[in-house]
């Protein structure tokens, strides 16, 4: 007698497996495109997990000026009720594993990403849904928040670059440069397509803001001037050179409402946060010891290096060094000490800088006409870290112990020139999120002020 074998239909009983949807985003300003892209990401399947980014990845993505929290932006998404599951997305490379890790079957985004995302295809199937035009959180943002229109003081190396890295900042337009030789400001402004100015008056009713790349002797009356005509300042480092002038003007600007930064690019860059936040998790003990060298050889003709009175390489390059000295001691040193090598016309061509904190030494070296290893070493009771140059463009840096085998790897993007992270935080604070001021302290800058005035009256410059 056949033996009758139940083949049972599968679709009767057994539980259909729900299909997982993954899709990522900022949903900055949450608007009808980002809603779009969820309803049709929730109709893809049965389950959809949304990846909501912070915005510190942001950041290192380039994505800056983010306004929404992250806690509001996962709110917003929440509220359309399509996701099934919120998580936050950290670093690059997250997605490859929460395909795994959620055994994700459809990987979907906006077709602004068409192509970016095929090599999941190994693991699920990649959708990419058609973008809503005409509307977007760059948009919003821009709507929402007036353009600040800015206006340079001085053309020279470092004005072209902070002109490219604007472009990369939304809310902020490059609009005119002024400089008192009429012929540079009408060269530059050809060059780069912005207006000239040979006038103040004409140049502070111009703009907004005022980025201020002249000679460091100048900063302090172009800072002033701006100051006066209600302007918000972003000053290149060294941005005074006489601490009364530095605690004047943070208190001028405090006064008048208006925002003063220091442009020490360093200080807002993501790779040289995180170290900052590393060094002080405890991990390497108490910190007793930082080390901060930073050189590179300058043509001899340069005015770094023909500027008797405020050229030399402490002027120049003191500010990068001093900036984690600052960060993880503080301003109150108890003795600080300098020994230059000077080149023939008097110029410091190689400084060293050695301070010594209630609980801690700090040695600080600096050249334009001497070259050496260039790296930041932070040495603690349990340990130490240490970024090779160039560590003030931090991208890169290591934790060791006493076991040799044991050793922490952290890196970082760093994206461009790196202006472009303090044009970001500048603007932010201008639009009144002052999450950001802990990067670089008025009273840091005052600090630091301080301590070149105290170079060049030892230096018998001032
Ligand atoms: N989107 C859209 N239409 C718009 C704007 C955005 O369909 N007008 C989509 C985007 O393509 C993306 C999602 O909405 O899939 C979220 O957009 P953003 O918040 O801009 O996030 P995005 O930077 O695109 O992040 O890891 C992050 C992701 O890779 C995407």
């Amino acid at each position: 007698m056949e033996q009758k074998t139940s083949v049972e239909s599968p679709n009767s009983t057994e539980q259909k497996k729900p299909v997982k949807v993954i899709t990522y985003g900022t949903f900055d300003l949450f608007h009808q495109g980002h809603y779009r892209l969820l309803q049709r990401a929730k109709c893809l399947g049965d389950y959809l997990i949304v990846g909501v980014t912070t915005e510190t990845y942001d950041r290192t993505r380039g994505k800056l000026n983010v306004v929404d929290s992250l806690a509001t932006r996962i709110e917003n998404v929440r509220k359309t009720g399509f996701a099934d599951e919120i998580i936050i997305e950290e670093t690059q490379g997250q997605k490859f594993n929460d395909v795994k890790k959620y055994d994700i079957d459809i990987f979907t985004v906006g077709s602004d990403w068409t192509g970016n995302f095929d090599y999941l295809k190994d693991y699920c199937k990649v959708v990419y849904l058609e973008r809503t035009k005409n509307i977007s959180s760059t948009m919003l943002r821009e709507q929402k928040q007036q353009i600040q229109r800015i206006g340079m003081i001085g053309t020279g190396r470092i004005a072209g670059r902070f002109l490219v890295e604007a472009k990369l900042v939304s809310g902020v337009n490059v609009q005119g440069v002024y400089n008192p030789h009429t012929e540079s400001s009408v060269n530059f402004a050809e060059k780069w397509g912005v207006d000239a100015y040979s006038d103040r008056e004409d140049f502070f009713e111009a703009v907004d803001v005022v980025y201020i790349a002249s000679p460091h002797e100048t900063h302090y009356r172009y800072i002033k001037e701006a100051l006066e005509h209600g302007k918000h300042v972003l000053c290149e480092k060294p941005m005074v050179l006489q601490r009364a002038q530095a605690e004047e003007l943070f208190g001028y600007a405090k006064e008048q409402g208006l925002i003063l930064f220091e442009g020490i690019k360093t200080a807002y860059c993501p790779g040289f946060t995180k170290l900052l936040g590393i060094a002080c998790s405890g991990i390497i003990g108490n910190i007793c010891n930082v080390e901060a060298c930073f050189t590179k050889l300058e043509a001899p003709g340069t005015r770094e290096l023909t500027d008797r009175r405020y050229g030399g390489s402490f002027t120049e390059l003191g500010s990068y060094c001093m900036l984690p000295v600052l960060k993880l001691f503080g301003k109150d040193y108890e003795r600080i000490h300098f020994d230059t090598i000077t080149g023939e016309n008097g110029l410091d061509i190689f400084t060293r800088v050695s301070l010594r904190y209630p609980g801690g030494i700090a040695t600080v070296t600096c050249g334009l006409g001497v070259k050496s290893e260039g790296r930041l070493l932070i040495a603690g009771t349990k340990g130490y870290i240490v970024a090779e140059p160039p560590w003030w463009k931090t991208t890169y840096f290591e934790v060791h112990y006493e076991d040799s085998e044991q050793v922490e790897k952290y890196s970082e993007r760093f994206l461009g020139d790196g202006l472009r992270y303090e044009i970001s935080d500048f603007l932010s604070m201008i639009n009144g999120k002052d999450d950001n001021g802990f990067k670089l302290t008025r009273g840091e800058s005052v600090a630091l002020a301080g301590m070149l005035e105290e170079f060049l009256k030892a230096e018998g410059r001032l």
